[in-house]
């Protein structure tokens, strides 16, 4: 299962839930919030991440025009996902650069994170986007290290400055940075050692080798894997050696993904990069906004959403609504209503764009769903005014007129009088409250 699998599967759950009810209580916006809630502890978030975001969440969701919307539960979303960019650190971070080049950045990490990895990915973007990286394996604790560190930039076409490993670090760093001028190297990457744990003799020696670099960017990398424990490292050397930024490594792991969504919001450092794999190249700069909607599973949820609103004339739907509650509805709105959704687009591809449905959308053939309502138009445009606003006087010759007019039978006609009939006593039951979505629905079963 991949990371926010889980999550995505269980926010489009509540969501879906929420949809389903229409206008919406304070209680539906609790409960639904509640199952947010615990989706989001069950995926490995911080509590107090959660207890904030849930907070916030709530306070927008209760506003009133959220309440009063046509669309509370897509409202509900859109807030849902402004305030998972927000934990997730807001705007995208990016590397700065120093004004003295070259620009050093420094990586520092516990065992095993993804640090010397990180370093040959990191110089190998900075690469492709036109810039002179030189790695320095200051790693001199395992000498492997090193070795891995010279492979990796060989791989890449990319410098090295590297020493004995009797070398102390502080001297690596010192000649690397010389190395850097003489090769005119405007970015130095260094990687420096981990250890299994945070303890004072790891914390020294990186506070000594930072002195010495004096780098625009020390950055951690941490392994998204480990979940909280991630989330406790980047405190802690935050800090003590304070940090600029963060580097999440294993973001292609299965773990639930709450490091990912609990670190920025805890420790105060905001992401810069993700590793998505052990390949050089699986690494990317990292965007609040992308992974939040990858999250609600809804890369087209906000697309859906804004063409909704778009398309959907704000007021013609409220006076629509109001009929519906005092049952006053008749064909002539159907037909209003019908277009509205027509202004939409290709149905099947709006029902694929909600969280929830694609499974079965999937099995509509194209253009099904368009036929459909393009044939209860014609019906209805061979309707005369007052057949429509009064469908009671239809009698077995106005419907054989219709059926020629619209190109189809009688039966077809009477389906959907009958269809039509079982909404307006649904209606006059006070169930027929949400518009628009599932008025296309009664008129023609599946
Ligand atoms: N799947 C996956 N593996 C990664 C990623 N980043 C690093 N790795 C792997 O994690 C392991 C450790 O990576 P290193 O770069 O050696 O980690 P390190 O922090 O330098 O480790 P030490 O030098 O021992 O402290 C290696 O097998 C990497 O291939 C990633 O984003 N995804
Ligand atoms: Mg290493």
């Amino acid at each position: 299962m991949a990371m926010f699998e889980f999550l995505s599967d269980r926010l489009s759950q509540v969501f879906y839930k929420l949809s389903s009810k229409g206008k919406l209580s304070e209680k539906d916006i609790d409960d639904a919030l509640r199952q947010v809630r615990l989706a989001l502890l069950e995926a490995d978030v911080n509590f107090k991440v959660v207890k904030d975001f849930t907070a916030r969440v709530r306070e927008r969701a209760l506003g009133a025009e959220v309440l009063q919307s046509l669309t509370p539960t897509q409202q509900i979303i859109k807030i849902v996902n402004e305030e998972l960019i927000t934990t997730l650190g807001g705007a995208q971070s990016h590397l700065a650069p120093s004004p003295h080049p070259p620009s050093v950045v420094m990586l520092v990490g516990l065992q095993g994170s993804g640090k010397t990895t990180t370093a040959a990915k990191l110089a190998l973007h900075l690469k492709h986007s036109g810039q002179r990286p030189l790695l320095v394996a200051a790693d001199n604790r395992r000498p492997a290290a090193i070795e891995q560190l010279i492979i990796l930039a060989k791989q890449s076409d990319i410098l090295v400055h590297s020493e004995a490993p009797e070398t102390k670090a502080i001297d690596i760093c010192a000649h690397g940075l010389t190395r850097a001028k003489e090769l005119a190297a405007n970015w130095v990457m260094v990687d420096t050692a981990g250890r299994i744990q945070i303890d004072e003799p790891m914390m020294q020696e990186l506070a000594e080798v930072k002195k010495v670099l004096k780098p625009c960017e020390v950055l951690l990398v941490v392994d998204a894997m480990t979940g909280q424990d991630a989330v406790q490292v980047a405190t802690e050397f935050h800090s003590q050696i304070s940090l600029t930024g963060l580097i999440l490594t294993k973001m292609d792991g299965d773990a639930r993904g709450g490091a990912a969504l609990s670190i920025r919001w805890v420790s105060g450092v905001p992401i810069k990069f993700i590793g998505i794999g052990e390949k050089v190249d699986a690494f990317e700069p990292f965007h609040p906004d992308r992974l939040a909607s990858r999250i609600l599973g809804m890369g087209d949820m906000l697309t859906f959403i804004e063409k909704a609103e778009k398309a959907f004339d704000m007021q013609q739907a409220k006076e629509l609504e109001k009929k519906v509650r005092t049952a006053k509805f008749d064909l002539d709105d159907f037909l209003i209503q019908l277009r509205e959704i027509q202004k939409m687009g290709p149905l099947t591809q709006l029902i694929e764009m909600l969280p929830g449905l694609p499974k079965w959308a999937g099995r509509l053939p194209d253009g099904t769903e368009e036929k459909q309502l393009k044939r209860i138009e014609a019906i209805m445009l061979s309707m005369t005014p007052e057949e429509r606003h009064n469908p009671a006087i239809i009698n077995g010759s106005r419907r054989r007129r219709i059926a020629r007019g619209s190109g189809t039978t009688p039966q077809d006609i009477n389906q959907l009088l009958n269809r039509f009939q079982q909404m307006q006593k649904l209606m006059k039951m006070g169930i027929g409250g949400k518009l628009p979505k599932n008025l296309a629905g009664i008129f023609h079963s599946r």
